[in-house]
């Protein structure tokens, strides 16, 4: 079907998860929907007090344009604009967006009849993201705790909190993140360059079917995951290194304080060694 006419097919309203008919158009390309409407609101009032609170500051170099938390001393009350309100009021948008992007892509996956996979993906950064300006600052009783929204100041914010856990790659579920995201890098790059070792060939010569992808893997190393197998091998590592890392959040300050290398001590005193 040409791709026109399978867009009138499936362009039909319906499948929404709430509001009915409400925002159930396309403009051009673009899916509109409820949820398109809350997602552009909150996104353009949140950008808008980036350049408010911007406006407060000392500088307009987009490097170093800085708006932080309230102080931890202001505990989770609700801070005057210029010591954190900006930025209290900045992430209540950035969390309406990003919910509503998700919900955007599920009310597509329903038009399309296609599973939420997507959405699911989103969901995990989205998951991570709230987990340092939300579920990590209300564990610790400040939302002095989140990291501030710079370009430069979210470095700082990440460097001193690594530190002041003494050295932050012994914290454990870090190095399980951190793997995940090595080990999604390692599998997107041996199936990309698979997949155009098979397609990418030369004019005149005939493009490789998956056949020949799951033939050159058994050859070379026994097994090959195939063609469905891959993505959702990938997916799993991907979601995985999202997941651990907000694990790895939760872990350093709400249930373990301190030194992460002295974190290993048990290691060193099981019986096994003396
Ligand atoms: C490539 C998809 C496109 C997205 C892009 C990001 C903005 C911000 C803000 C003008 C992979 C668009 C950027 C909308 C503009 C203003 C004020 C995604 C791709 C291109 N970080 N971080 C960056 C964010 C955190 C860390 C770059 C966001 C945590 C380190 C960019 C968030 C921690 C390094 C950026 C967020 C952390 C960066 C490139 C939210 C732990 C770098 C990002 C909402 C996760 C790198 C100068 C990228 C850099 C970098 C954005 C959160 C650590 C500015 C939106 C607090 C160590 N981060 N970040 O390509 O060069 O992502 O920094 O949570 O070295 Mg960060
Ligand atoms: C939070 C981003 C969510 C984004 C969303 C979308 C827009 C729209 C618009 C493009 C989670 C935003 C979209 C704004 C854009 C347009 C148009 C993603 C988020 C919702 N670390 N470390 C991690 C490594 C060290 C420390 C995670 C490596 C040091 C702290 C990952 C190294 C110390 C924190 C990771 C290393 C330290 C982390 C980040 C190496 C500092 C965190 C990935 C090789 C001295 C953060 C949940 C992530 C975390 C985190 C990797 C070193 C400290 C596993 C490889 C030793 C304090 N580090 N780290 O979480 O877990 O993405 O956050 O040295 O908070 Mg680390």
């Amino acid at each position: 079907m040409a791709l026109l006419s399978f867009e009138r097919k499936y362009r039909v309203r319906g499948g929404t998860l709430i509001g009915g008919d409400l925002f159930d158009f396309w403009v051009g390309p673009f899916y509109v929907g409820f949820f398109g409407v809350t997602a552009a609101i909150s996104a353009m009032l949140g950008t808008l007090m980036i350049f408010a609170a911007a406006s407060q500051g000392p500088t307009w170099n987009p490097w170093l344009i800085s708006i932080d938390p309230p102080p931890i001393d202001a505990g989770l009350a609700a801070a005057p604009l210029n010591a954190g309100g900006y930025w209290q009021i900045i992430t209540v948008c950035a969390l309406i967006a990003f919910v509503s992007w998700a919900l955007r892509q599920v009310e597509i996956c329903r038009k399309l009849g296609m599973g939420y996979h997507v959405p699911v993906a989103f969901g995990f950064a989205v998951l991570a993201y709230t987990t340092l300006v939300v579920i990590r600052p209300l564990w610790l009783g400040a939302w002095g705790n989140a990291f501030p929204y710079g370009i430069f100041s979210h470095l700082d914010w990440v460097s001193n909190t690594g530190y002041s856990y003494a050295n932050f790659h012994y914290n454990p579920l870090h190095m399980v993140a951190i793997t995940f995201f090595f080990t999604t890098c390692f599998a997107l790059a041996l199936h990309g360059s698979l997949v155009l070792s098979a397609v990418n060939v030369p004019r005149g010569t005939e493009v490789k079917s998956p056949e020949y992808e799951d033939t050159f893997f058994r050859d070379f190393v026994g097994y090959s995951i195939g063609t469905v197998g891959i993505h959702r091998l990938g997916l799993l590592l991907a979601l995985n290194a999202g997941f651990w890392s907000a694990a790895c959040m939760i872990l350093a300050g709400p249930l373990y304080q301190g030194s992460f290398p002295e974190w290993w001590d048990w290691w060193r005193s099981i019986p096994i060694w003396s």
